[in-house]
């Protein structure tokens, strides 16, 4: 007997809020020549093979925004999905108040620090978009 093999539709990607001093929450606006252009995302990426979710957010951290965030310092809060073609995102989100370093835009066009309750009027990538109130109701 073979074993059946699964298609995994299921595309992880982490996430993270970083949080300062004033409760405001790091967004970056995505590049121009990218999937969901111009929308403003929690910055991360996809997990690479063989990696751990917290592993790929310190890398995909220290490749967008030249911070290193220790280990400690990230306490999952939330997940949300959303379809994404003919697959299916999955986005984990991490709150972060320490790191080490000052974020800069090594990848996206631009960063912005914005109050949740301000992020409702930004256009934000589907698996975002329902993040927003629960990081309101946690910060
Ligand atoms: N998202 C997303 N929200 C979010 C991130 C970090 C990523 O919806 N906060 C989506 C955007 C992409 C996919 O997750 O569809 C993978 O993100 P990323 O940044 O690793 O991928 P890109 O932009 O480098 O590659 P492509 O989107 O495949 O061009």
């Amino acid at each position: 007997m073979t074993n059946a093999v699964v298609p995994n539709i299921l595309l992880p990607v982490v996430a993270a809020a970083l949080v300062d001093a004033d409760g405001r929450v790091l967004l970056q606006q995505r590049p121009a020549d990218k999937s969901l252009a111009g929308l403003w995302e929690f910055p991360g990426g996809k997990v690479e093979s063989g990696e751990t979710p917290e592993d790929a957010l310190i890398r995909e951290l220290e490749e967008e925004l030249g911070i290193a965030v220790p280990h400690a310092c990230l306490a999952p809060a939330a997940f949300a999905s959303a379809p994404l073609g003919d697959r299916h995102l999955l986005l984990l989100l991490y709150i972060a108040r320490k790191w080490v370093g000052v974020p800069r835009a090594l990848e996206a066009t631009v960063l912005k620090w914005v109050r949740p309750a301000d992020m409702h009027a930004l256009p934000m990538p589907p698996a975002d978009r329902p993040l927003i109130g629960l990081l309101d109701a946690l910060l």
